[in-house]
């Protein structure tokens, strides 16, 4: 009844086998797909393994390297719209589910709970996870302070885990996502990013359902390793911020179960090496589209040149900074890109230090609250 699909791109093949193996031997799946993104090391191991696993499970193993579908930078947007295309027109089963490929806590529980919302009706299912307090700054900075700035009255600001690359979807939810043209264009990071905005825009019905045991994955080091995730996620918040949502979406969160101690104690990134990130790359131009900015923000991040500098970078200030990005942000320029990755910086600075040092209910209970005033403000004004 159910396909499964983990797009991948230069994975441990040991830790995506491990994942395949779960899904084979789950009942509802009945067939399972791997997209890479080129024939790697990672591909070619798992190719190796297909035909045994095939045997074994009786169910058939796929591995295809993606297509060139969108038209943005060739990344995990076409892996995916791959696996959604493949879906569509190789098969007639009645359910899609997505998964990283890089989750070592991956386990039958995460299709079981999808399959069951998916049973009473919901048209997508998304799965969440508890993430530490200083993890998960594209989503909450970016996509979820964008979607409440934009789309205020609409379920966007309110989806837990916007980002999240784990899904189900019914076959009438995958023709409604591949069907519009501005999903299959999104090649990139920004995918994920569509792939929400799509299914509020399209009107399916959403659940999201709370993974206890946490999406244990690879982690990051300095807040550089996610500079072109960040770019490419704000560029299709940006990209679609003149296309109307409407109001009422059906959706459902179930409730999160107690955190543990791990991982409230858990630190997203390396604080020092990010630190210093404000001070490099500057260029003059940097400094003349400062001048958009409002003034404590262009005088904050300039004397950052000699010291790091973010206080400045409070709530208010980032919704005024998010705006003029939205109104001037150009990702094909260098310029651009560079200083919207200090600006978000500097934010993730500010909160971290003003906001997550308190601890973790603390931070959490402020974030949510964070996009409710995000939303009251572009419901209400300033
Ligand atoms: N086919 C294909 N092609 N797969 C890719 C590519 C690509 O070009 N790039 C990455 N992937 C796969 C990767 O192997 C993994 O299975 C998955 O996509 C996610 O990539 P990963 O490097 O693990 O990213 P990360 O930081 O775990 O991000 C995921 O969660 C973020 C979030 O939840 O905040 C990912 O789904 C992001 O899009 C999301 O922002
Ligand atoms: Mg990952």
């Amino acid at each position: 009844m159910s396909l499964v699909v983990f797009p991948f791109k230069e994975e441990d093949p040991e830790v995506l086998l491990a994942s395949v193996k779960v899904a084979l031997a789950h009942p509802r799946v009945k067939e399972v797909l791997c997209v890479g993104a080129s024939e790697d090391h990672c591909f070619r191991a798992v190719s190796a393994a297909a035909p045994e696993l095939t045997r074994t499970y009786g169910k058939p193993v796929g591995i295809i390297v993606q297509e060139r579908i969108g038209e943005m930078r060739p990344g995990k947007g076409d892996g995916m719209n791959t696996g959604l295309k493949y879906f569509l027109e190789e098969t007639d089963h009645r359910r899609l589910h997505f998964y990283d490929a890089d989750i070592v806590s991956f386990s039958e529980e995460w299709i079981t709970k999808a399959e069951e919302a998916a049973d009473e009706g919901y048209q997508v299912v998304r799965h969440y996870f508890p993430r530490s307090s200083t993890d998960a700054m594209i989503t909450w900075m970016i996509t979820r302070t964008g979607f409440a700035l934009l789309w205020p009255r609409s379920a966007l600001p309110w989806i837990e885990q916007p980002l999240g690359g784990e899904l189900l979807l019914t076959r009438e939810a995958a023709e409604k996502l591949f069907a519009d043209p501005r999903v299959r264009r999104q090649s990139d990071w920004g995918i994920d990013t569509l792939y929400t905005f799509a299914m509020v825009a399209h009107g399916l019905s959403i659940a999201e359902i709370y993974i206890d045991a946490g999406k244990l994955h690879k982690l990051y080091g300095a807040l550089t390793d996610l500079k072109t995730m960040l770019i490419e996620c704000f560029s299709a918040v940006q990209g679609l911020k003149g296309e109307a949502v409407p109001e009422g979406t059906m959706h459902h969160i179930e409730y999160p179960g107690p955190v543990r101690q791990e991982m409230k104690e858990r630190i997203g990134y390396d604080f020092e090496r990010t630190l210093w990130l404000l001070r490099e790359n500057w260029t003059d131009r940097q400094v003349e589209l400062l001048a958009l900015f409002p003034r404590e923000v262009r005088e904050g991040l300039l004397t950052s040149r000699q010291y790091p500098r973010f206080s400045f970078m409070d709530e208010d200030a980032w919704a005024e900074v998010y705006r003029v990005l939205l109104a001037h942000f150009d990702a094909r320029d260098a310029d651009w890109a560079e200083l919207l990755f200090k600006l978000w910086i500097a934010r993730v600075l500010q909160y971290t230090t003003a906001v997550a040092l308190r601890g973790y209910d603390y931070a959490m209970y402020h974030l949510h609250r964070m996009v409710a005033r995000y939303v009251h403000r572009a419901l209400v004004g300033a």
